[in-house]
């Protein structure tokens, strides 16, 4: 008999300890929400990540949005990960050569290395780009993802695309853990699949966004994380918004188990 292994069975396989820690986080808190906190001043984001905190396993920033940006900032959203149990994940997008790539992920004014736990990086330039982000990362116990499949129209991530990144990961499985992507690209239960591009009901914004809801996503493509953004930050309230997504995220999951 096939079973489907649980959240919480795949925490135990995996070596990674950021992985390790986000399985186990989804299967105690039953929740494979990712907030993607879309704000822009630095006490929107701590009241969002503290108000939506109880529902999520991952808070995804855009810190170069903050128009108040101080170093405070990060120090007391990290409270605030605590504090909840969520990972940090700055949605930074490194699509550079490793030698820059290393610079911005280490210092600049956000120093994001110092305080996220996973960031993600495009497939685009190389093996090159994760070997630079990972002489910074792997020792103080980050987690990279790649970004396979986006959620945009007419992005140029097509054809075997994927499967080079799902290569690329392969080979640096110490600090990578999975992928931003719109499908499950492997089999094998250490990799997190995580996708944005997520609401309740289909459709798309102006700027060619593209949504499919929690349980095309989770059930019929077989991911793990639904990032959701909008549809959270622009309900009239965010937290019944977030508890609706939570919901309907790990029922999507639930019914998967039954398959
Ligand atoms: P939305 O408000 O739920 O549409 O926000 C989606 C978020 O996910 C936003 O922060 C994007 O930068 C991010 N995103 C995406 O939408 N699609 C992609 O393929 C990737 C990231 Br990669």
């Amino acid at each position: 008999v096939k079973r489907v292994l649980t959240y919480g069975d795949r925490a135990k396989l995996c070596s990674h300890s950021v992985a390790k820690f986000l399985f186990t986080t989804m299967e105690d808190k039953q929740t494979n929400l990712a907030l993607s906190a879309d704000v822009t001043t630095g006490a929107e984001l701590l009241r969002l990540a503290d108000a939506v905190g109880p529902h999520i396993c991952i808070l995804k920033t855009h810190i170069d949005i903050i128009s108040d940006f101080k170093p405070d900032l990060v120090h007391d959203l990290s409270h605030l990960a605590e504090k909840h149990g969520f990972l940090i994940f700055e949605d930074r997008k490194f699509a550079d050569i490793g030698n820059t790539v290393k610079h911005q992920y280490s210092s600049g004014v956000y120093r994001i290395s110092d305080w996220s736990h996973i960031i993600n990086a495009h497939a685009l330039p190389g093996p090159g780009i994760v070997q630079g982000l990972k002489e910074v990362g792997l020792v103080k116990d980050r987690a990279c993802l790649l970004i396979a499949e986006m959620s945009s129209k007419g992005n140029l991530a097509t054809g075997d695309y994927a499967k080079a990144t799902l290569k690329m990961a392969e080979e640096h499985d110490d600090f990578v853990i999975g992928f931003i992507t719109q499908s499950k690209l492997s089999n094998d239960p250490n990799w997190v699949h995580i996708t944005p591009g997520v609401k309740l009901t289909r459709g798309k914004d102006s700027l060619g966004q593209q949504y499919l809801t929690p349980r095309e996503v989770i059930c019929d493509k077989e991911c793990d994380i639904i990032i959701v953004g909008r549809g959270i930050t622009e309900a009239e309230d965010s937290v019944v918004a977030a508890k609706a997504f939570q919901e309907a995220g790990y029922n999507a999951y639930l019914e998967r188990m039954q398959k």
